[in-house]
Order: C-alpha cells, then sequence, then structure tokens
C-alpha cells in the first residue's frame, strides 16, 4: 500500500488535500495542518488551517472566502458590533460553533489533536487530520519598524500591509509532533510526503521546523507543489513576502528555499505550466521537476493533481 502524507496550511494545502482524499482511501492518507496561525480570541480557540482543511475534506467550505462554512449568516457577529465587542476577525454563525465546540473541549483537558479528531467525525470526515503539534507554537511576524505581530494581527487585522523581515515560531523548540503526525512518519509503508502549495514562510516551515520531524523523514520521498504560479501566489501574502525578504517571487526560489532548508529530504517539484520555462533551473537544483496544472479551479483539477503526485511516487 502506498501511503501519503500531505503538509498543509490553509487553502491551497486544503484544496490537494481534497484531491488526495478522492483518489486514496482513509488509512492511505494522513493530512497535518499548520498551527501557528491558532490564536486565542474572544476566549475562543482558533484554528484557522486546521477549519479550512476540516470544512474542504468535509465539503462545507466557504470557497469565496477561503475560511469558514459555505452558506454562512452573520447574526453573532451584528450582535457583538452592537455591544461594542471586537469584529476585525469575523466569525460566522456556524464557523463560530466549531470554535464553541473546540474550546469547551479544549478547557475539559481534551488535546488539541483529540478534538480535531471528535469534530471531523462530526463532520463525517474519514480521513486522518491533525494539527502539526498538540503544543503551543504562534508564528511571530518581524516587520521593518521592528514591530513583531502575531499571525492573525499581521494577516487580518492589518491586512498584510506591513513589510515583513523575517519570522520566528515562539515556543517551537519546546513542542513536539502530534502523535498522528509522529506515526504516520514512522509508519513503514510510507511512500511519499507532499508538502501542498501553501506560504512556504507561515504554513510549511513551521510543520517541518518542529523538532523531530526532519530526522524522522529521513530517506522518505517528499514533493512539493510551487504556491507560486507565474510570480503570483494563488492565495495569500507568500509572493508579497518573498519580495520584501529580498527574493524573487518566483516557483525557482520557492525550490530555492526548500533546498536550503530541507534539501536532502526533497526529491520533486511540480510547477504550473505557466512556470514550464523555469523547468531546467530546477531540475538543476537537484530536483526532479513536474511540469502540470497546478491551479486548482475545479474537482477535477484537485483530483488531477493528486494523481500527478502519487503517479510520481509510483515511479520511485
Ligand atoms: N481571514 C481574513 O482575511 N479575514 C477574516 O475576517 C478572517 C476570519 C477568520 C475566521 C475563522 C478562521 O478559521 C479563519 C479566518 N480568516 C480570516 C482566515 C485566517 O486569517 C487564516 O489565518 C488564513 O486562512 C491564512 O491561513
Amino acid at each position: 500500500m502506498k501511503k501519503c502524507l500531505a503538509l498543509s496550511g490553509g487553502v491551497g494545502g486544503a484544496k490537494l488535500a481534497l484531491g488526495l482524499s478522492k483518489i486514496l482511501a482513509p488509512e492511505e492518507l494522513t493530512v497535518i495542518a499548520n498551527t501557528g496561525d491558532d490564536f486565542t480570541h474572544l476566549g475562543l480557540d482558533i484554528c484557522p488551517d486546521l477549519d479550512t482543511v476540516m470544512y474542504t475534506l468535509a465539503e462545507v467550505s466557504n470557497r469565496e472566502l477561503g475560511w469558514g462554512q459555505a452558506g454562512e449568516t452573520w447574526n453573532f457577529l451584528e450582535a457583538l458590533s452592537r455591544l461594542g465587542g471586537e469584529t476585525w476577525f469575523r466569525l460566522g454563525d456556524r464557523d463560530l460553533a466549531t470554535h464553541i465546540a473546540r474550546t469547551s473541549k479544549r478547557r475539559q483537558g481534551a488535546s488539541l489533536s483529540d478534538t480535531t479528531r471528535e469534530l471531523c467525525g462530526s463532520l463525517g470526515i474519514e480521513y486522518p487530520l491533525a494539527p502539526m503539534t498538540d503544543d503551543d507554537v504562534k508564528t511571530i511576524v518581524h516587520t521593518d519598524n521592528d514591530q513583531t505581530l502575531s499571525f492573525q494581527h499581521y494577516f487580518v487585522r492589518d491586512r498584510c500591509e506591513p513589510r515583513v523581515t523575517g519570522f520566528h515560531f515562539e515556543g517551537i523548540e519546546n513542542a513536539a509532533p502530534s502523535l498522528t503526525f509522529i506515526a504516520a512518519l514512522e509508519d513503514p509503508e510510507l511512500a511519499l510526503i507532499v508538502i501542498c502549495p501553501s506560504n512556504p514562510f507561515v504554513s510549511v516551515d513551521p510543520i517541518l521546523e518542529l523538532p523531530g520531524v526532519m530526522d524522522r523523514i529521513g530517506s522518505t520521498p517528499m514533493v512539493a507543489v510551487s504556491p507560486i504560479v507565474g510570480g503570483q501566489a494563488i492565495k495569500g501574502p507568500a509572493a508579497k513576502m518573498m519580495n520584501e525578504l529580498g527574493m524573487p517571487q518566483t516557483a525557482t526560489a520557492v525550490a530555492e528555499h526548500y533546498v536550503q532548508k530541507y534539501g536532502c529530504a526533497l526529491t520533486g517539484f511540480f510547477v504550473d505550466t505557466e512556470d514550464a520555462p523555469l523547468q531546467a533551473d530546477i531540475q538543476a537544483l537537484g530536483l526532479e521537476t513536474i511540469v502540470t496544472n497546478t491551479v486548482m479551479v475545479t474537482l477535477q483539477d484537485r483530483i488531477d493533481l493528486a494523481q500527478q503526485i502519487m503517479d510520481f511516487a509510483n515511479r520511485l
């Protein structure tokens, strides 16, 4: 059996995870989501990337917003606004139920992994989805006026406007991968690790930099899908961050970032047909470079990309 471990941030990763879930059985696919975006807001434990993947796998995600649930209503937020509450972080009514259910379970002592498993069960998801860690890891954004911002303040409150100079992941040195993550990495039938098309700096790096992850990857083949197509991110601030970090906004620069940090482990790199001219440069980094459609508009796009990735694993 060829098992796959998908590492995901938010929207882009969730799309590919859904595609993989359509061609693999539940015992063949584990999805690990970044938790560096997580924060406590209005007393609620919010886990954006976990929720985006969870709602996507349950096929109830709000595809216009990229977060929360389809058909969302906003009565809670309007009522909160009337009471002078904080409304910069928009919580829809259905989404609010997830945060309240999760927070209630967490306050009773449940781990984030156990809570996620219960929520996924309630949504009818058969595929294992787990946080990268059950410990507290927070992505902190460093900006050019020597400020540090929590991720959600940077991403939502300040609309990604501050110029970034770097990041650090508070608490990561004392954090351990979740048990589901470790079990997937140590599974002798693990055939492929997929770095989904997520933000390299704030979605992928927190997952791979967790102590105990890289040394467990060992010789397991790992591929990455570029989140940059034609110099742009499909969604989110990845290209803007690359520019501010002095990197070219190209798929090649993403490949270089991964090779520099995780070199030996990376075997292949998927770029969109628009970036076919970059194939030779990326091959020169020692990566088998596959050119295909990586822009997932339809469900079939998600499935086709997932199939291309598993075909790559079968060729190894
Ligand atoms: N992103 C926004 O740009 N604006 C919001 O108001 C917002 C609310 C929100 C509520 C719940 C949730 O799970 C995610 C939410 N996000 C919002 C996205 C969130 O900022 C994530 O960090 C992104 O998905 C980036 O990964």
